[in-house]
């Protein structure tokens, strides 16, 4: 999974870049997964509002904007800041709990405890190498190139390499390359890889690092992250599902899901009883099952980001 969002063209950046600050805030400092999904939800609906926003009153229209986001877009909007924001920004500990997740491998937990113990910078992280796992450890040397999206069009090149190498091991993998790349995106902050074998029944997922070969001037590329995931067969389609995303899609689909009475994961999608249990996995041989089964019409990957 990539940590860097895809900057988005729209008339309330400003609006959406402190929106978007304060989600990560959340989830990266407080562990307070509730708040920041209430702000992507609200960044995200304000980033397609086509018409620059004059007030709180204004954007407190749209679903998903509550009264009191609407009540700091009325502070940024007449002083040019966020006092909230501008505190968060000063205090030491954010400052370094938000820079340690930015490390891929290194989630708020593990960011929070290396803060307590004194590791606070890269420097700091370089010199306990040796406790970092195998992932943390791509992520601290390739940490400048990882935060550089990827263009569509390297994205392209990579599936056709990678896809090259899968076939060669066995040509009965499947392989489908999922995340915002399926989802038509001009560039990705990373390649999220789903993998699956008809002999396959047990999960398994690798952090791996591509680089293609110098281009024609001779500069070299970034590296770029991979995400490979191996999934049992039965589990692909909804695995594709899941990883092709987008999280805000996916936080809709399941509700739906939930108010049809099934209950989707990653893994699984499953009927829900009247007690709430859920029952055994349904067969799915495609996405499209996966959409039949909660009566919902199906929608190309281009058409979920929300
Ligand atoms: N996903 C999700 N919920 C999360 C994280 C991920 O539903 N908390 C799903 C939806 C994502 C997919 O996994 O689309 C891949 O995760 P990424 O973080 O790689 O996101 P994207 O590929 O969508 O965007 P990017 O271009 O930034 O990599
Ligand atoms: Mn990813
Ligand atoms: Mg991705």
């Amino acid at each position: 999974m990539s940590k860097r969002k895809a900057p988005q063209e729209s008339p309330n950046e400003g609006i959406t870049d402190f929106l978007t600050e304060l989600a990560n805030y959340e989830r990266n400092v407080n562990r307070a997964i509730h708040k920041y999904n209430a702000y992507r939800k609200a960044a995200s609906v304000i980033s397609r509002y086509p018409s620059k926003i004059r007030s709180g009153a204004e954007a407190k229209k749209l679903d998903g904007v509550g009264a009191k986001i609407a009540e700091k877009i009325d502070e940024f909007l007449s002083t040019g800041k966020l006092r909230k924001l501008e505190k968060i920004r000063q205090d030491d500990t954010s400052a370094s709990i938000n820079l340690l997740t930015r490390v891929t491998g290194i989630g708020p937990a593990a960011a929070r405890k290396f803060v307590e113990e004194g590791i606070k910078t890269l420097e700091d992280l370089r010199k306990i190498e040796h406790k970092l796992t195998h992932h943390q450890r791509i992520g601290l040397k390739y940490f400048e190139d990882f935060e550089k999206r990827i263009p569509r069009e390297e994205m392209l090149q990579m599936q056709e390499i990678v896809l090259k190498e899968i076939k060669k091991l066995d040509p009965n993998y499947i392989a489908t390359v999922c995340g915002s790349f399926r989802r038509g995106a001009d560039s990705s902050g990373d390649m999220d890889v789903l993998l699956t074998h008809p002999s396959f029944t047990s999960e398994s997922s690798k952090q791996g690092v591509c680089q293609l070969p110098d281009k024609e001037d001779g500069t070299a590329y970034p590296h770029r992250r991979i995400d490979i995931r191996l999934i049992p067969k039965d589990q692909y389609y909804c695995g594709v599902l899941y990883f092709t995303g987008s999280d805000i899609f996916n936080k809709n689909m399941r509700t739906h899901a939930l108010e049809m009475g099934f209950t989707i994961n990653e893994y699984t999608i499953r009927r829900l009883g009247v007690t709430g249990v859920a029952g055994e996995a349904l067969p799915v041989e495609c996405e499209k099952d996966i959409f039949d089964y909660i009566q919902w019409k199906y929608r190309e990957p281009k058409d979920r980001s929300e």
